[in-house]
């Protein structure tokens, strides 16, 4: 017994050696299942390079803030990070294209989206000094309200939450006030009276506890915006060609249970929110027509701003869809 421990104890630090330590950063909270995939992708990591590397997932904003997430893995101030990729569609108009209401409405279509566009937006982030690792959409947005809509007109002036300049700028096309609140705090949003209305998943208003504070819930499945998860090109680089490997392997098993769990949760997540009391209306036909129209007001936005690029891919897209 006596010499075991010694043992233990003498082969601790060599262990510890061979062993790097890395941290991952997030914005979301753990009972995302965004976050509960990120942790399952650095158990395998862990596994696959026989405990080489690592990776210390740190949650709900807690090491670094939503908006810092980007610079901060670019900088190299921590090695790896998920963000959510259309908040920098102002770096470049591809990392948005997935924020578009009405361009992909089911998981094929986005699926379809993602096929057309990953290559430019690996390349964008790669030019920048990150390579995307994978990525998986959130299932598809829906509008959350404390009273029934049956068109803009019942939204008019009504403070929405928005998570970036997308969604600010449907708010602003809806005749909303955009109010940027993060995930993790829209409780304290609601009851606090910032916002009226917010705009996002249904496993999100899960995660969220939404009946606590509205009482409707209109699933437009208008698009499906993506996360991604990140390294620093310098750091990867800097890693064995074996633990390379375990990490490019282990995002690609992640991409896949990421969509599974997407879709999955874009289906049961109502469920929940209907059990709790939610009410899980039909959007009327007329707001429909005005969200349609909002949705080509920004598709003809953005292929003004994303030039010849962003022509090739909507076409290659459609061609897919078709
Ligand atoms: N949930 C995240 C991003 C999009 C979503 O569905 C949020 O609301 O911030």
């Amino acid at each position: 017994m006596k010499r075991t421990l010694l043992f233990a104890a003498l082969a601790l630090p060599l262990a510890a050696a061979a062993q790097t330590k890395w941290d991952l950063a997030t914005a979301y909270a753990d009972t995302e299942f965004q976050t509960r995939n990120v942790r399952m992708f650095a158990d395998d990591v862990k596994k696959l390079s026989g405990g080489k590397l690592d990776i210390t997932v740190h949650s709900a904003g807690s090491l670094i803030k939503n908006p810092e997430l980007k610079r901060s893995v670019q900088t190299g101030l921590v090695p790896m990070a998920e963000f959510f990729i259309s908040n920098f569609g102002g770096e470049n108009p591809m990392f948005e294209v997935d924020a578009i209401p009405y361009l992909a409405v089911n998981y094929k279509e986005v699926r379809a989206l993602w096929e057309a566009t990953r290559q430019p937006i690996t390349e964008g982030f790669a030019k920048q000094g990150i390579r995307l690792l994978y990525s998986v959409p959130w299932p598809t947005q829906a509008f959350y309200t404390k009273e029934p809509v049956k068109s803009i007109a019942d939204l008019k002036g009504k403070k929405m939450r928005t998570y970036n300049a997308q969604t600010a700028r449907l708010a602003t096309l809806l005749g909303v006030v955009p109010t940027t609140v993060q995930a993790t705090e829209i409780p304290q949003a609601f009851s606090t009276g910032i916002i009226d209305l917010m705009y996002t998943a249904g496993q999100t208003g899960v995660s969220t506890r939404a009946w606590e504070y509205t009482k409707y819930f209109y699933d437009t499945g208008a698009w499906a915006p993506k996360n991604g998860v990140f390294v620093n090109e310098g750091s990867f680089k800097k890693l064995p060609a074996d633990v390379q490997k375990a990490m490019t392997d282990a995002a690609k098993t992640a991409e896949e249970r990421g969509w599974k769990l997407s879709e999955e949760q874009n289906t049961e997540a109502p469920k929940v929110l209907a059990k709790n009391g939610m009410v899980l209306a039909p959007l009327a036909p007329a707001f429909t027509a005005e969200l349609r129209k909002v949705g080509e007001t920004m598709l003809n936005d953005w292929l003004a701003k994303a030039g010849e690029p962003g022509k090739a891919v909507i076409a290659d897209y459609r061609k897919r869809v078709k």
